[in-house]
């Protein structure tokens, strides 16, 4: 019975050790310790032995049956950790290299911003921010466009209900300025800004620098020179730069700033319409109307101001030849700059 008993525990713990699945595993567990299987059938015959036999083939029996029983579970794991093995030798390959993560960085518009802050700084002027919900005294009123004024046509300003616009220019926080300062004031508004206009030369939203210098004894030579400095750095030292006469209801004198065309070098091309020269802001000497709305003494304060577009600049600088790719956000173009 002994014999028997420990012949069969090691077929058995042969036959679990080569089971090749679950449901081997399962049918050959059937077998041994199944209610008709062998194991089983053994132990029933326990009763037959003499009463001297009983517990020690008794003890044995019972061993072989836990003993089993903890071989099931043990192969159990093994046939599991087989299956976990086979499935990542197959899906992973170590020798392959990693993906490398992709870097965001800065729109164009975003850097070409930026670029046009720094100059100013470097300048000594100060960056400055407000709001994009405007009210219409500081958009319109306080800059000499009183409200029968051609740019506030419904056509091309968006209204809101409590004499409120979205900023048709970043003016406004610069009268803000004003309003709550004294001169000498020298700064920089950059920002988004909304006009009702959208064709391909055109955006309903797009992004402007203005710029305000005010303080005794300021004269266009100043303006001038601050201009053609930024031309210079942001063109090039050797980017010619002319003043043309121009009007703005918010500037007198008021002038039209072009540099010597970027894509043929002034020879004439499509893009500079054959004359050479590209517009790139408008700038002009602070009307001293606009100076009573802030209550500057004009006798005493003299500034200039002026105006680009960041659109148009970046355009410029980096050769783009349609806006609309500004907004598009198609990757192939972003991740260019
Ligand atoms: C343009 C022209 C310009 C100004 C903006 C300005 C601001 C104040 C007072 C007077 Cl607070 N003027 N800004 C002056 C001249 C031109 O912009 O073509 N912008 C895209």
């Amino acid at each position: 019975m002994r014999h028997k008993l420990e012949l069969l525990r090691d077929e058995a713990a042969a036959a679990f050790a080569a089971a090749r699945s679950e449901a081997d595993l399962q049918q050959v567990k059937g077998r041994y310790l199944g209610p008709r299987g062998l194991v089983t059938g053994l132990l029933k015959h326990l009763r037959d032995l003499p009463a001297e036999e009983l517990p020690l083939v008794g003890r044995l029996a019972n061993e072989v049956k836990l003993f089993l029983e903890g071989q099931v579970i043990a192969q159990r794991q093994r046939l599991k950790d087989e299956r976990l093995s086979a499935r990542m030798s197959q899906q992973l390959d170590l020798t392959l290299p990693g993906r490398r993560p992709w870097l965001g960085h800065q729109h164009p518009i975003a850097i070409v911003q930026q670029e046009i802050e720094s100059i100013f700084i470097g300048l000594g002027f100060e960056i400055v921010e407000g709001p994009e919900v405007e009210l219409d005294y500081y958009n319109f009123e306080a800059l000499n466009m009183p409200a029968d004024h051609p740019a506030r046509d419904m056509q091309d300003t968006f209204y809101l209900p409590g004499g409120f616009v979205l900023r048709t220019h970043t003016s406004a926080v610069q009268v803000r300025v004003m309003e709550k300062r004294q001169p000498p004031v020298r700064i920089i508004a950059p920002g988004r800004v909304y006009r009702r206009d959208h064709d391909l030369t055109h955006t309903p939203m797009f992004h402007q620098v203005e710029g305000l210098l005010v303080d005794r004894g300021i004269r266009f030579s100043h303006l001038k020179g601050t201009l053609e400095a930024f031309a210079h750095r942001m063109f090039g030292p050797d980017t010619p730069v002319r003043f043309r006469p121009s009007f703005f209801p918010y500037t007198e004198p008021s002038a039209e700033v072009d540099i010597g065309c970027v894509m043929c070098g002034g020879r004439g091309c499509r893009v500079c319409s054959h004359s050479g020269w590209l517009e790139i802001l408008g700038a002009g000497m602070v009307d001293p109307a606009v100076y009573e709305f802030v209550n500057y003494d004009s006798e005493e304060f003299t500034g200039f101001a002026f105006g680009m577009g960041i659109e148009r600049i970046a355009m410029l600088r980096f050769g783009i030849n349609d806006l609309r790719l500004f907004f598009e956000n198609d990757l192939r173009f972003l991740r260019q700059f």
